[in-house]
């Protein structure tokens, strides 16, 4: 069923625990976490909890957790004090982009230059 955890999904292992990782911040509905290979100073991916596979299908299927995960991505930034210096939400969609889990994510990037366009 849409938004069902995926056995095969190491997010959906992260968001039941049964994967570790370095959780910042957890609501009802997102988990945020320290991204493994970080690309900058602050590197946090934030999910929804339920399972969809890119941005774009979450914000179709719960508009509501999408929100969620977007205020979410500010209050990571805040934490980490990036947010005064400017930080990044990158979705990363479809291969062709980089996108590498089929779990929606956001990246919150911040704590160094960051370029325009990026790469
Ligand atoms: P992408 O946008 O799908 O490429 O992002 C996936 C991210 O998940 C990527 O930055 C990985 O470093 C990160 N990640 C992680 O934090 N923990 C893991 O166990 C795995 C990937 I696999």
């Amino acid at each position: 069923m849409a938004g069902e955890p995926q056995a095969d999904c190491l997010f959906c292992k992260i968001v039941s625990g049964s994967i570790p990782a370095t959780v910042v911040r957890e609501t009802e509905t997102t988990v945020a976490f320290r991204d493994i290979n970080p690309q900058a100073p602050t590197h946090v991916l934030v999910i929804p909890k339920v399972h969809y596979p890119d941005a774009a299908s979450l914000a179709a299927a719960e508009p509501q957790i999408t929100a969620d995960l977007l205020r979410e991505a500010g209050e990571v930034a805040a934490d980490d004090k990036v947010d005064s210096t400017g930080y990044r939400v990158v979705f990363n969609t479809g291969p062709g982009a980089g996108q590498t889990v089929f779990h929606a994510h956001a990246h919150v990037l911040g704590g160094r230059g960051l370029d325009w366009p990026p790469g």
